[in-house]
């Protein structure tokens, strides 16, 4: 059973991972509308990954005795102007989700979870994924600048560095 603090912390976790699902969904709307087919599939991807992370939630809260909480998710509040926003943004999106599972591997530990805090280990083990993946994006965004035939290539060869861990 969990305690009444693991799940507001998982509950909470849960509403993250439906807003980021929100925020790669909108990253692909632009990357579809301003011309960009490969970094638009990658982020309808991504966001499909986002709601299969918060569904693992969802039943994890329910099998071990709470009630997933099914709550609003607000507009993305993001500006994108260009290709190196949306990954500077998807960037820091992902470094702010890494700090919040860490905040609930804590509130785990100091609750002797030790189920929920190896449940979680999981999620740890996403994120290093997906900022490393992040970071390896903006560098070779960096090495292309604004070379027209680098972006053009990039749009194409973007499904080629998915997530290693084939995520979810
Ligand atoms: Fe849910 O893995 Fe990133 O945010």
């Amino acid at each position: 059973m969990l305690s009444k603090e693991i799940e507001k912390a998982l509950n909470e976790q849960l509403k993250i991972e439906a807003e980021s699902s929100h925020h790669y969904l909108a990253m692909a709307v632009w990357a579809e509308t301003e011309g960009y087919p490969g970094i638009a599939e990658f982020m309808y991807q991504h966001s499909d990954e986002e709601r299969l992370h918060m569904l693992k939630l969802v039943k994890y809260i329910n099998e071990r005795g709470g009630k997933a909480d099914i709550s609003d998710i607000a507009k993305p509040k993001i500006k994108l102007n260009n290709i190196q926003d949306v990954f500077k943004s998807l960037y820091e999106h992902e470094v702010s989700v890494t700090n919040s599972i860490n905040e609930v591997v804590h509130v785990c530990l100091s609750n002797k979870d030790y189920s929920t805090h190896n449940f979680m280990q999981w999620y740890v083990a996403e994120q290093l994924e997906e900022e490393a993946l992040a970071r390896e994006i903006l560098d070779r965004l960096q090495l292309i600048g604004n070379d027209k035939g680098g972006m053009y290539l990039f749009d194409r060869d973007i499904k080629t560095f998915h997530n290693k861990s084939g995520s979810a």
